[in-house]
């Protein structure tokens, strides 16, 4: 048990004589919330990420005098957020704790999207008393907190006694990061935290987690399986999903993509595995790689709506193609398409596998297919170029990014965030990223608002410099966090792409009445003054070399900056990338 907890529970009321009679023997207690936070420690959980308030304000407090570090958001969803990126790029849980109902609601969101991403964290929550819960007599914050969660989590558990705190913290912990890695809810009614019991019986009752996401060795015959199949591959073709970037076997991935010659293709937050720039990168070929290839290897990414599915005209149908898929969870495979060659396990422990089994002798790629992809490639490399260098005023998408791009280029190991809908699209596809796990954005759901949450999570898991490149819509979810960023004086660089709205800032209302469309923002708004109120830096910048003078000074000095990067209203396309997803009306438009 810690010292502080000792000390606590020393005090006079805390202390009970055992026998008045005989010489005194003092028995010390430990309580609920020592428990919380001695489990926690033990299990190398140093950060709490969350919003102080009833039944958890003292949580928070005698976390941080116990030496965890205690990061206080504005709203809980960011925090949450800031959680789940912590356990992206940590492997560990990343630790979310909130206030009953109405926080935990917040945080909520947070949990999901973790759980769909395969992030692990854990939220925390205190609730209300069950006895009141249960007969719904209208408790303070009343709500069934457990019985919402679950369905939005991989695992969800209450714990009412102090004694099985320690357990509850291990469980929460196998289950976030075990398997296919997610978000676990941990229910802590506020009567728990002030229960008290013998602290050396506490001690005895926390767990230590001993290996908590083993490793998952592949069977040997799917590993030859999806050997054979590659080797009869004519095109050739590996995809490396987010899962990939999680599972930290960089060395492993990046020798079985050099071995094999294969062209790669990496998902957004793949990108960096390999750097972009590797001559084997297919990124600047995408849609001729998916068409073209006949076997293609997904390691760690799923065949879900970002690879079109696996089928249709994307993919080249009618004619088809072999998969071969690595992940850690077996029901992943045929969840869209046959999978011909399934190899279950962990990326490290398959990747190994099928590298100690590709042997010495291993063909190189087909020739003609690797010289097709690189002049696909250098093609379209050649003609984004002249784009990227246009110094055009106001600022379009391009030149602001082309600035940006360099920035990134001469600094390899920040940590890029990036969301919005031009904003993220076209990042994505301009902003070589050089080393892995450096690209953090919007994951599966494409959801709005990781922004200052994954920002302030990153700059506190790694201490590397951040740079945010937010739409304006987008860093409205999260905004309010930037006096969290200089409240902890957090090496941030927020870029806004100010296009006055929501894809482009130049819809206009057909009826002509004085409420403006509704994708429409406030025009020529300021957010670098948002910073200022707080202390931060704050910087509007118009042209290309006001912008690159100003990210420049923020990553050199790793003030709390943000830029307001004026960009052409009218430059932008509706939803970026993903138009064709918006549902068309069959009725003619007035
Ligand atoms: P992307 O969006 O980049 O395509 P996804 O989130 O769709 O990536 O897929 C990630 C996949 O990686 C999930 O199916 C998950 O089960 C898998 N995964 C995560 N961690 C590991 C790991 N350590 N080993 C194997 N598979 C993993
Ligand atoms: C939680 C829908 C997708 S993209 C976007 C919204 C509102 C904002 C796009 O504008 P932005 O970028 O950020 O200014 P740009 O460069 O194109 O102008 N609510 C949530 N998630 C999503 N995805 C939406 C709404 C959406
Ligand atoms: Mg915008």
């Amino acid at each position: 048990m810690s010292e502080a907890a000792t000390a606590t529970a020393q005090k006079p009321a805390a202390t009970a004589a055992i026998d008045a009679q005989a010489a005194p023997v003092v028995q010390t207690l430990t309580d609920g919330f020592h428990l919380v936070i001695d489990a926690l420690k033990l299990n190398g959980l140093n950060t709490i990420y969350g919003v102080p308030g009833i039944p958890i304000t003292d949580l928070g407090r005698m976390a941080q005098a116990e030496g965890i570090r205690v990061i206080s958001f504005r709203h809980e969803q960011n925090a949450g957020n800031a959680a789940a990126i912590a356990g992206f790029l940590t492997k560990k849980p990343g630790i979310c704790l909130t206030v009953s109902a109405p926080g935990f609601l917040n945080g909520l969101t947070a949990l999901a999207n973790a759980t769909t991403n395969c992030f692990p964290m854990i939220l925390i929550s205190g609730s209300s008393e069950r006895e009141i819960v249960d007969l719904q007599q209208g408790d303070y914050e009343e709500m069934d907190q457990l019985a919402i969660a679950k369905p939005l989590c991989k695992a969800a558990f209450r714990v009412l006694h102090a004694a099985d705190i320690g357990i509850a913290v291990a469980r929460a912990i196998r289950a976030a990061v075990s398997g296919r890695p997610g978000g676990v809810y941990l229910d802590l009614p506020g009567k728990l935290f002030s229960q008290v019991m013998d602290a050396e019986a506490g001690a005895r009752s926390l767990v230590k987690v001993i290996d908590a996401a083993p490793a998952q060795i592949p069977a040997p015959a799917a590993v030859t399986r999806a050997l054979d199949v590659l080797k009869s591959a004519k095109r050739p073709l590996i995809i490396l999903g987010k899962g990939a970037a999680y599972a930290q076997a960089d060395d492993e991935i990046r020798a079985l993509v050099e071995k094999s010659g294969i062209p790669f293709l990496p998902m957004s937050m793949g990108k960096g595995l390999l750097p972009d720039t590797h001559p084997q990168c297919a990124g600047a070929a995408r849609s001729t790689v998916l068409k073209d290839s006949d076997v293609v290897v997904l390691i760690g990414a799923r065949l879900n709506w970002l690879l079109s599915h696996g089928k249709g005209k994307n993919w080249g149908e009618p004619y088809s193609k072999k998969f071969i898929q690595i992940d850690i969870e077996p029901r992943e495979m045929d969840s869209n398409v046959e999978i011909v060659a399934p190899v279950v396990g962990d990326i490290g422990s398959c990747v190994s596998a099928l590298l100690a089994g590709m042997g010495s002798a291993w063909p190189a790629a087909p020739a003609d297919w690797v010289a097709n992809v690189k002049a696909k490639k250098d093609d379209n490399i050649a003609k984004m170029a002249p784009k990227l260098m246009k110094n055009a005023v106001p600022m379009c998408y391009h030149t602001a990014l082309g600035v940006l791009r360099t920035i990134i280029k001469e600094r390899p190991d920040a940590i890029l965030v990036n969301e919005g809908a031009n904003t993220l699209d076209l990042a994505r596809g301009i902003i070589d990223m050089y080393q892995p796990r450096k690209r953090l954005d919007v994951g599966t759901w494409g959801v709005m608002g990781i922004g200052m949450g994954f920002a302030i999570g990153a700059a506190i898991e790694t201490g590397k410099p951040v740079l945010a490149i937010e739409g304006d819509s987008a860093f409205g979810f999260s905004g309010m966090e930037v006096e969290t960023i200089c409240r902890y004086n957090l090496p941030v660089c927020t870029v806004i792409f100010n296009n006055d709205g929501i894809y482009r800032g130049t819809d206009v209302n057909p009826t002509g009445g004085t409420d403006v469309a509704p994708t429409v923002f406030v025009k020529g708004s300021r957010y670098d003054k948002m910073m200022e109120a707080f202390g931060g830096v704050g910087v509007n910048a118009t042209t290309a070399d006001e912008l690159r003078r100003a990210v420049n000074e923020a990553m050199d000095s790793g003030k709390p900056t943000l830029i307001n990067a004026v960009i052409d209203p009218g430059s932008g396309s509706e939803s970026g990338r993903i138009g064709n997803l918006n549902p068309q009306s069959m009725l003619k438009k007035k």
